[in-house]
């Protein structure tokens, strides 16, 4: 059993030292960690969460860099699904998007502007994937699981949408322009199907000075393939996502657990469109996948029960789930 531990540690440094990961401290991975039992998406972090590494995660204004902010980030899996969760400390729990405002003098309603918070974790499709959005450098497509504290999550659903960035014009894209040296044209599409909210129309007579402007409903299609629910405490904001690595649906990347997946995170706080703060790219790696496979390999008596029975170099007992 020693040295099958002391085999495998050999064999994951070598991996390390093959990909280069060890030498690049700004390289962030992110490591899933296998479970049979999935957490439930209701925003509270049960057990199976405390088997994960968190990984902190530094992000900043996507315009000008300023205000870094830190996002903590866990993720499990099973054999076809992956769970994430992100932590973030938030001082406003802002939980309605341009709700409707009673103007006493003119005895109606108003829709100003108002932000609800909000969390994007996205994964590159097809190009070159940057998280910048405004550029004149990158085209690509991103599938982005976009979480709405005010909208999707009183039904515990998260937005899912694809980001295309061109230099040239595309259906649906808005055009900006980079002051004489381009343009930039970006489409910010929701996936086939029925979003999990619909705005309702104003109202006639006097319902409270706030109303929401927006109802709920079952979600369906490919715009239903996102699960995610998150909590204010207070001081923070504590999200569970959850969407199957291949949802099938020709608008979603497909992830691969058995080997890297680039993606990128942004958080959003009262925060609208381009204000909000970003990470650089993470690496989201599989980690107990791959131990299970050196495991099988190098040694399949130790595979006790369908989980995977170890002691350590210093004697203690494990499991590999
Ligand atoms: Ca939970
Ligand atoms: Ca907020
Ligand atoms: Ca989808």
């Amino acid at each position: 059993m020693k040295n099958l531990f002391v085999i495998m540690s050999g064999f994951i440094l070598c991996f390390y030292a093959e990909y280069g990961r060890c030498d690049d401290p700004t390289h962030l991975i992110w490591e899933s960690s296998y479970t049979k039992t999935p957490p439930v998406i209701d925003g509270k972090l049960e057990e199976v969460w405390e088997r994960t590494k968190p990984l902190t995660v530094t992000v900043r204004e996507a315009i000008g860099g300023d205000n870094p902010g830190q996002v903590v980030l866990r993720a499990l899996n099973t054999d076809d699904t992956l769970f994430v969760m992100a932590q973030w400390p938030d001082d406003t729990k802002s939980i309605m998007r341009d709700p409707y405002i009673w103007n006493a003098e003119k005895k109606a309603y108003e829709r100003p502007s108002k932000p609800d918070d909000q969390f994007a974790l996205e994964f590159p499709m097809t190009g070159k994937f940057d998280i910048r959005m405004i550029t004149l450098s990158h085209e690509y497509v991103a599938d982005v699981w976009h979480w709405k504290a005010g909208r999707g999550n009183p039904v515990g659903w998260v937005d899912d949408k694809r980001h295309i960035i061109s230099q040239k014009p595309i259906q649906g894209g808005v055009e900006y322009s980079m002051g004489g040296h381009g343009n930039v044209y970006i489409a910010r599409l929701m996936d086939e199907g029925t979003s999990s909210y619909f705005l309702k129309s104003k109202p006639s007579s006097f319902e409270g000075n706030v109303v929401d402007s927006f109802e709920q409903r079952q979600a369906a299609g490919s715009l239903a393939d996102v699960r995610g629910k998150g909590i204010h405490d207070g001081k923070n904001w504590t999200l569970e996502m959850s969407r199957k690595f291949n949802t099938g649906h020709n608008d979603d990347a497909v992830i691969n657990p058995s080997k890297d997946n680039i993606c990128a995170i942004a958080v959003l706080d009262d925060e609208l469109y381009w204000e909000h703060s970003v990470s650089s790219l993470i690496t989201l790696r599989f980690f107990s996948l791959f131990i299970k496979h050196v495991n099988l390999q190098l040694c399949p008596c130790t595979a006790r029960t369908k989980n995977y029975h170890f002691r350590n170099s210093g004697g203690k007992k494990g499991i590999l789930f």
